[in-house]
């Protein structure tokens, strides 16, 4: 049953909203992980919402929310570079390659780095995306440093000349200062090559609230540009993609649909809107 599938037949049916509908309905808001803050200003806007155009009425109060800037790639020239960052397990690796898979399908050159130097097996993941997509992989030696990883391929982008080089990161989160210093000197050395056009946050949609917590981490140490809404194939809603939408005011750009290079695809206000609803 969708959010507002309740809410949507009590106004039908009857005129008067109780106190306690009302409160039902928040709970339910909090429960698909909006937050606090886009709950409170959904719920004052609903009250005015009348029963014949309910429906239109709280997608659109949704839509509004939600941030007003670009959701397309921001490119650079000659060669866009796109550094992936997120908590380990959201999704990072497996959204590096897909994103690749999409680029190199429009007929793109990508190169991907595998900067999570930190777990072999991080390294590993990507060169096996690498081969089975036919995309070159830049990699360096275990525990080695991200930012020298990162550094040398975007020197073989350069060569290759090279229309994407997308950056893995590694996701420890265990101290915020440690993280903001490495994801500052990966830019810093790339930008010696290129500027960093986009940085993509991954957020994995079954994490609940907490993903709002990451976000802003990620936020303080680095100027993430867009987000990248994960697992949505999951039971999960989604929800907490739209309270970082209206807290943080980034944009979900794309959104990971389950293990397959295929399960990507760019985001769609509308059609994510009525999948809370529907
Ligand atoms: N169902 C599903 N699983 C995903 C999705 N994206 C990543 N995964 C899985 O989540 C796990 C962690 O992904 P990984 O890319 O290694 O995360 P990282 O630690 O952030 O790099 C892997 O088993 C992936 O296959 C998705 O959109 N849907
Ligand atoms: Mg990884």
């Amino acid at each position: 049953m969708g959010l507002f599938t309740k809410f949507i037949a009590k106004l039908k049916g009857v005129s008067d909203f109780s106190t306690a509908d009302w409160k039902e309905l928040e709970e339910e808001l909090l429960l698909s992980d909006l937050g606090p803050t886009l709950t409170k200003d959904f719920l004052e806007q609903a009250r005015h919402v009348k029963s014949e155009n309910a429906q239109d009425a709280l997608t659109e109060i949704l839509s509004a929310n939600l941030s007003k800037k670009n959701r397309l790639p921001i490119l650079g020239n000659p060669t866009t570079v796109v550094m992936v960052v997120g908590v380990n397990g959201t999704g990072k690796t497996t959204s590096v390659a897909k994103l690749a898979a999409s680029l190199k399908k429009d007929g793109h050159s990508v190169v991907m780095a595998a900067g999570d130097t930190f777990r072999a097996a991080a390294v590993e993941q990507l060169q096996t995306w690498g081969t089975r997509l036919g995309v070159q992989v830049v990699s360096g030696k275990a525990n080695g440093d991200p930012a020298s990883v990162a550094f040398d391929a975007a020197r073989i982008a350069q060569e290759l000349a090279a229309e994407f080089l997308i950056i893995d990161t590694a996701g420890r989160l265990h101290n915020k200062n440690d993280l903001m210093a490495e994801l500052e000197k990966v830019k810093r050395v790339v930008e010696k090559v290129f500027p960093i056009n986009e940085v993509l946050l991954v957020i994995d949609a079954t994490t609940g609230q907490n993903g709002l917590q990451q976000a802003k981490i990620f936020t303080e140490a680095v100027q993430v540009t867009g987000v990248i809404l994960s697992k949505t194939d999951g039971s999960a809603r989604g929800g907490v993609a739209l309270a970082i939408e209206k807290e943080l005011d980034i944009p979900i750009k794309w959104l990971g649909s389950g293990e397959a290079e295929a399960d990507f695809s760019a985001f769609d206000q509308e059609n994510f809107i009525q999948g809370l609803l529907a």
